[in-house]
């Protein structure tokens, strides 16, 4: 994911940091969920930048278990990345289930459509984790800092802190980003 990352998000700017972290589960009788592109969480630059859009955010699905067609695999739409209408939602006719075995991942880009299926079994939970990074200069959709308390990291190095939302923005790419910034001096509070 490491890898992927840093040579997908806007390699210009190395500053990105984690946009969601989250158990999904999906329980039995459960309906799929609307087809979309990740990309769209950031809508206005959809609008403004497509179909030449920077990759502003990746995505990882990890199963935890068994993920298979019936227990709702997230259904996926290859090469919709490159429709040339980002307003084109796609059909689940032209959606395949990426099934994976636990422990395996589906790494996706955000450009590309896709949706969690429906789960068909009676007792059969999809387990799966979801991580996605976005780039520095975009907002994350969860507010990391807040769910991973300074205490919980302080023996963490720099680098994961600022991918927790502990920092400022920072553009230079030798830089890396700084740490949270107040008066212009690292804050350590
Ligand atoms: O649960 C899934 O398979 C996909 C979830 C998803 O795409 C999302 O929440 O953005
Ligand atoms: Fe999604």
């Amino acid at each position: 994911m490491r890898i992927l990352a840093d040579n997908r998000l806007d390699p210009g700017c190395p500053d990105y940091w984690l946009n969601t972290a989250q158990a999904m589960l999906i329980g039995p009788g459960q309906p799929a969920q609307l087809l979309h592109r990740d990309c769209q969480n950031w809508s206005s630059l959809t609008k403004m930048t497509w179909p030449n859009m920077p990759e502003v955010t990746i995505s990882m699905m990890l199963a935890l278990d068994e993920v298979c067609e019936t227990n709702g695999a997230t259904r996926v739409i290859p090469g919709s990345h490159l429709w040339s209408d980002y307003r084109t939602k796609g059909q689940a006719v032209d959606t395949i289930p990426a099934e994976m075995s636990a422990g395996s991942a589906l790494f996706y880009s955000g450009k590309v459509i896709h949706g969690g299926g429906a789960n068909l079994s009676e007792t059969d939970w999809r387990l799966a984790l979801h991580l996605s990074f976005v780039v520095g200069w975009l907002t994350p959709e969860e507010a990391a800092c807040f769910v991973y308390p300074r205490r919980l990291i302080a023996d963490r190095s720099d680098r994961v802190k600022r991918l927790l939302g502990y920092r400022s923005y920072n553009p230079s790419p030798l830089a890396g980003g700084r740490l949270w910034l107040k008066d212009f001096d690292e804050w350590s509070a």
